[in-house]
C-alpha cells in the first residue's frame, strides 16, 4: 500500500515553506521540487531539483506522480521575459509533463491578481470575466485556461486556487479581505487532491474573512470549512496600514499595488 506520490513545485518558496510540514503529515509520499534546495530540508524529506523552463527536468520530477501542487514560478509582477519563462513556459511544461506521466490531479496556484481590477466594493464569484491587474495576473489566467484544457481534453482533475495572501496573519487592510492561513490553504489542497467528483474547479484561497470580497460557495459545497478569520488580526493590520499611507488607484481595486503599478489610465 504505497503512499500516494504528491509533488510540490516551488517547495522552497513562501507558500511551499509554510505548507510543507502540514502536507508531509497528510501525504507521506510527498516529493519536494524547486530550482534550489530548501534551506531547511528535513531528514526524510524527498527533494528533486528542477528548473520549470526545462521540460526534461519537469518530466523527471513528475514521473510516477499521482498528483501535483504547482506553486512554482515567479510570484509577483516581473518583466515580460521573467513572466513568460517562469509562469507561461513553466506552467505549460508542468501540465504537459502531467499528461505525459498520467498524473490524475493538478492543483494550480492561481492568484487574486487574475481578477485584481474588480473594484473592492464589488463582491465576486468565479463565474465571471477575468480582470488581471498585471502581466503576472495574465499569467495566472493563462494557467487557469491551461488547466481547463487539460481537464476537458485529457481528463486531469484540475483545481485552480485564486490565492489571496498566505501568512501567519494579514499584513494590512487589503489583506483583511484576502488573507488565508497556511492550514486553510492546505484544506483547499486536500479538496483538490482527494475529492472524488472533481473535474475542474476554481476556488478562492481565502480564510473566513468578514471583510472578504469573494463568494467561495463552490469550495464550501465541496467541504471547505476555513478555521481562521482575518478579523481576529484587525488591530495589527490597521497598525501596519497606517505606516503605508494611501494609494489613490490601488485602494480602489482588489489587486492593490499591482493595479497602481505602471498605471496610466484615469480612475
Ligand atoms: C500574490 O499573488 C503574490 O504571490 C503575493 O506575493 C502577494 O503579493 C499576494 O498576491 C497579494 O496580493 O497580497
Amino acid at each position: 500500500n504505497a503512499a500516494r506520490r504528491i509533488v510540490l513545485t516551488g517547495a522552497a518558496g513562501g507558500i511551499g515553506t509554510m505548507t510543507r510540514p502540514l502536507l508531509a503529515k497528510l501525504y507521506p509520499g510527498l516529493v519536494l521540487s524547486d530550482r534550489v534546495t530548501p534551506p531547511d530540508l528535513q531528514p526524510g524529506e524527498t527533494f528533486l531539483a528542477a528548473d520549470l523552463t526545462n521540460p526534461d527536468e519537469v518530466a523527471a520530477v513528475l514521473k510516477g506522480a499521482d498528483g501535483v501542487i504547482h506553486l512554482g514560478g515567479h510570484s509577483v509582477e516581473g518583466t515580460w521575459d521573467q513572466i513568460l519563462q517562469a509562469n507561461i513556459v513553466g506552467c505549460y511544461n508542468v501540465f504537459e509533463a502531467a499528461r505525459e506521466a498520467g498524473v490524475k490531479r493538478v492543483i494550480f496556484a492561481s492568484s487574486n491578481h487574475a481578477i485584481g481590477f474588480y473594484p473592492r466594493k464589488k463582491r465576486i464569484g468565479t463565474n465571471l470575466t477575468v480582470r488581471p491587474d498585471s502581466r503576472y495576473g495574465v499569467s495566472k489566467v493563462f494557467g487557469e485556461a491551461l488547466g481547463s484544457l487539460y481537464s476537458d481534453k485529457h481528463g486531469i482533475a484540475v483545481t485552480c486556487l485564486r490565492i489571496g495572501n498566505v501568512g501567519p496573519r494579514p499584513l494590512d487592510v487589503r489583506r483583511l479581505s484576502i488573507w488565508i492561513s497556511p492550514r486553510d490553504l492546505v484544506q483547499l489542497f486536500r479538496i483538490g487532491l482527494d475529492h472524488p467528483d472533481l473535474r475542474y474547479e476554481i476556488f478562492y484561497g481565502a480564510s473566513d474573512n468578514a471583510a472578504g470580497w469573494w463568494d467561495n460557495s463552490r469550495a464550501e459545497q465541496l467541504g471547505y470549512r476555513p478555521q481562521d478569520k482575518a478579523e481576529d488580526h484587525r488591530a495589527h493590520a490597521e497598525a501596519e496600514q497606517a505606516k503605508i499611507g494611501p494609494d489613490p488607484v490601488g485602494d480602489l481595486f482588489q489587486g492593490g499595488t499591482f493595479c497602481s503599478a505602471e498605471f496610466t489610465n484615469d480612475v
